[in-house]
């Protein structure tokens, strides 16, 4: 019989379709599995990327099934976003029609993958239902205080008079039109994220040996926690009367207080309100002005590891100890947003500020001594300070406290602990979102929709253009009344970032659908199958989505919605899938396409690929060799089948009466089986866990009991199902009925019996090893050596053979 992967998995797909054969169970005594995947963004296409993320997911999902827990393995659509209405400005599709038929068209791919997912739980961000619980949510954090607007600085171009999201601006400029990008000031809504940094910083101790140690540190960063001193530089007079009398001081932010005997010198954020004032009071020369007004126009990214800039604003302050005076610069690496957007700069102890007075020629004190010296460099590393009067020779760690406490009993300042972390801007000004259910009132204010009015959803007769929001220039969909006073009023145009909605999109899988119209998901539901147990997904999200997720989780704690604090247990990240050692992506023409694949090898072919050529975390470099490996695997898998007899239970089998290859034979068969037992839950290394299957293969075909090649099949059908389900339910139906799909028993004896390693030599030199029954005929042992040294015996005239039983094979060749 042929191995025909086209005719076996249209049957079982269909088969597990019309019996609906991967939904989890709604009764909560089993033990339970909640495996996710990232959702997909509906595209239109599937790459590698997905069918290696939805096979390690299927992979887990079809063991734990398997081993009787209950599973939840669900699919959905990440649905809303910008994508959809560049296809409408491109093709001019509507982007609902182009998302929808998108998510068909993805799903019949998913689908000829054999991915074992619930289809009673699909659905996608953007339908009308989903929408209005989350409008909900929102209004639910508006009035607790967690929503609030303020004016934002936005990344506008002018050409296409629209705001810019920061990954639309490519080295300042429109990625469609190429103009320059500037920043304008909006209205913007803002969760306040930075409410729970603490929480959100602490609690990551929980996910310590559970998540990647690499996305757990970023994390870290990205919250940026830091200690130190908040203090107030007094301007001098002259200075201050420049200012009108407007301001008396500006506040630092330092964490390394010990320097401060180092400053020479201070800087300000372009942004900064002192510079401001300078400006629109036309107190600086045209060339300080454009300087300024560059600064401003860099990106936060360019900001922080671009060329360092400033200029002199010809003002000084007091330094608060020495009481000498000291410059004011505004310098391009001062960002507005952290601290207080002003820093006191000290040259010889940190970079930024050293290259920056290198620069400028600014002076460089050093009050900190190091054993060694560096050059073109600050020195920030520990030592003993000097050149600081009273604390002149202790540690610069104790000067710090010492220096703190000076401030603090002086009312001049006070140690204080700062959040990089900012509040999450969600507002965008764009038409392919959720609406903000916000309604702005002459008389009230904003005010939040009533909840009865929820869904607020999108008008489909709109114009994409690309300029503006279509929402704002729609004809009717902003005039409503408001929901407190009943007058004429507006309502919000702006939508809410995507990240809104894959923030909360795995609570709402765990219940069922029959229930959705009315709840978001039933806190029943989510206390059973949540946190999640396996999260797979791309180190992409390392910071955000799995931030904002965390957030969220918290947010719905503390307005009663979820009795939790994180929602993923664990968390594995999959390494990326190359070719030619670089990202497969359509502009460097390396894709390969999964449709292809499946149409010429199978969907197992594929998947077996997938997971054996690297382990999960690891990159995947494409190699069509090892695809063509895996498909000849597979076909010798199923055509050695017939050697199995049919049969109900698993054959008993008494280690005793076996000779050398069947007992090889069993015993590598449950060395697979411990292997499986080993890596789910832990590092899920299927490439080692098919490799056992393969070696177990080999060694049954060492042999010809028929009671073991059936053993044999029960078990490889079993281990292999989760990788490569279609043959393996094709053929266990027909030997088995599917019965073997349960867990499997470990035979003690079989793991047991007897091996030995033995070298294999050629004139001496060790070229490789195997594993071979102990006591076997030294013809035996020979034919398996020169098997396995094939490659080098290749055109070779062996002149003598030595075989030491039980540990090595020498073979002589001519030279
Ligand atoms: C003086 C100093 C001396 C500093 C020294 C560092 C080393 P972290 O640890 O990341 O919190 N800083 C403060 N506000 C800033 C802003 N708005 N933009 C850019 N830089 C700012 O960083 C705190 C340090 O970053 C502060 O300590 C300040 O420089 C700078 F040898 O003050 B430091
Ligand atoms: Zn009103």
């Amino acid at each position: 019989m042929q191995y025909k992967p086209q005719e076996i998995e249209k049957n079982w797909q269909e088969h597990w379709d019309v019996n609906n054969l991967f939904e989890p169970s709604e009764k909560h005594d089993m033990e339970k599995k909640y495996i996710l995947s990232m959702f997909p963004y509906p595209s239109g296409d599937i790459h590698m990327g997905h069918v290696r993320n939805y096979t390690i997911s299927d992979a887990m999902a079809r063991f734990y099934r398997k081993n009787s827990f209950n599973v939840l393995h669900p699919i959905g659509w990440d649905s809303f976003g910008m994508p959809a209405e560049n296809a409408a400005i491109k093709h001019s599709l509507h982007p609902k029609t182009w998302t929808y038929d998108n998510i068909e068209k993805m799903k019949k791919e998913l689908c000829s993958l054999g991915l074992s997912f619930s289809k009673d739980r699909e659905f996608a961000t953007s339908d009308d239902i989903y929408t209005k619980f989350e409008q909900q949510f929102f209004i639910d954090m508006w009035n607790k205080n967690l929503v609030y607007q303020k004016t934002g600085l936005l990344n506008w171009c002018e050409d296409c008079s629209t705001v810019l999201a920061n990954e639309q601006v490519e080295d300042g400029l429109c990625w469609r039109c190429s103009n320059e990008t500037t920043q304008i000031e909006m209205n913007q809504y803002y969760l306040k994220i930075t409410k729970y940094a603490e929480e959100l910083l602490s609690s990551l101790d929980k996910l310590e040996d559970k998540w990647p140690k690499q996305v757990l540190l970023m994390q870290k960063n990205w919250i940026g926690k830091s200690k130190g001193l908040q203090f107030k530089f007094l301007l001098d007079d002259v200075s201050k009367s420049k200012l009108g009398n407007n301001f008396d001081d500006f506040e630092v932010f330092t964490t390394r207080a010990d320097t401060i005997y180092g400053v020479t010198y201070t800087a300000l954020a372009s942004e900064h309100p002192i510079v401001k004032y300078l400006m629109q009071n036309n107190l600086l020369s045209d060339c300080v002005v454009r300087a300024i007004k560059d600064m401003q126009k860099q990106s936060s990214r360019e900001r922080e590891i671009g060329e360092k800039s400033g200029v002199s604003l010809d003002i000084n302050v007091i330094h608060p100890l020495t009481k000498q005076k000291i410059p004011i610069w505004v310098a391009s690496f001062v960002l507005i947003e952290y601290g207080s957007g002003a820093v006191m700069s000290v040259p010889a102890h940190d970079q930024r500020d050293y290259e920056f007075a290198m620069k400028y020629n600014l002076p460089i004190k050093s009050v900190i001594s190091s054993d060694f010296t560096t050059d073109n460099q600050a020195f920030t590393g520990k030592g003993v300070v000097v050149n600081s009067k009273e604390y002149d020779g202790l540690t610069n760690d104790i000067a710090k406290d010492k220096i703190i406490s000076y401030f603090e009993q002086n009312n001049l300042g006070k140690e204080i602990t700062n959040y990089k972390l900012k509040d999450w801007g969600i507002s965008r000004q764009r038409y392919w979102g959720a609406p903000i259910p916000i309604i702005k009132c002459s008389s009230c204010g904003l005010v939040p929709e009533s909840s009865q009015n929820l869904p607020i959803t999108l008008p489909f007769d709109i114009e994409i253009t690309g300029k503006g929001n279509p929402l704002e220039s729609h004809p009717t969909y902003k005039y409503c009344k408001c929901p407190v006073c009943n007058k004429d009023a507006q309502r919000e145009t702006d939508t809410l970032d995507t990240f809104f909605q894959s923030s909360w999109y795995f609570f709402r899988y765990t219940t069922p659908s029959n229930k959705w119209k009315d709840v978001p998901f039933e806190k029943k539901d989510v206390d059973y199958w949540l946190g999640v147990d396996e999260y797979i997904g791309g180190i992409e999200h390392a910071i955000l989505h799995l931030l904002y997720s965390r957030f969220f989780t918290k947010v719905l704690r503390d307005l009663g919605y979820v009795d939790l604090d994180e929602p993923f247990d664990r968390l594995l990240t999959q390494g990326m899938v190359l070719k030619n050692g670089s990202k497969m992506s359509k502009s460097k023409g390396n894709v390969v396409s999964p449709k292809e694949i499946i149409k010429k090898y199978g969907a197992d072919t594929a998947r077996l690929f997938v997971l054996f050529a690297a382990p999960p975390t690891k990159e995947l470099e494409w190699n069509d060799d090892a695809l063509d490996g895996s498909f000849r695997f597979l076909k010798k898998f199923f055509a050695k089948s017939y050697n199995a007899k049919e049969i109900n239970s698993i054959p008993i089998i008494d280690n005793k009466n076996l000779d050398a290859n069947e007992k090889l034979a069993r015993k590598k068969l449950y060395e697979a089986v411990v292997k499986s037992g080993d890596i789910y839950g832990k590092s899920f290394a299927f490439n080692t866990l098919i490799a056992s299957c393969m070696e177990a293969l080999n060694a049954l075909s060492a042999q010809n009991n028929e009671d073991i090649w059936s053993e044999g099949y029960w078990i490889l059908t079993n281990l292999l199902e989760p990788v490569a389900p279609h043959i393996c339910w094709d053929i266990s139906k027909r030997l088995f009925d599917l019965k073997n799909f349960n867990k499997l028993d470990i035979d003690d004896k079989a793991l047991k019996s007897d091996v030995c390693t033995m070298a294999l030599t050629i004139n001496g030199k060790k070229r490789a090893q195997i594993e071979l029954p102990k006591d076997m005929s030294k013809e035996d042992i020979l034919i398996k050596a020169k098997e396995t040294l094939a490659k080098w015996l290749k055109d070779e005239i062996v002149v003598k053979e030595i075989v030491v039983p039980n540990k090595l094979v020498n073979l002589v060749i001519k030279k």
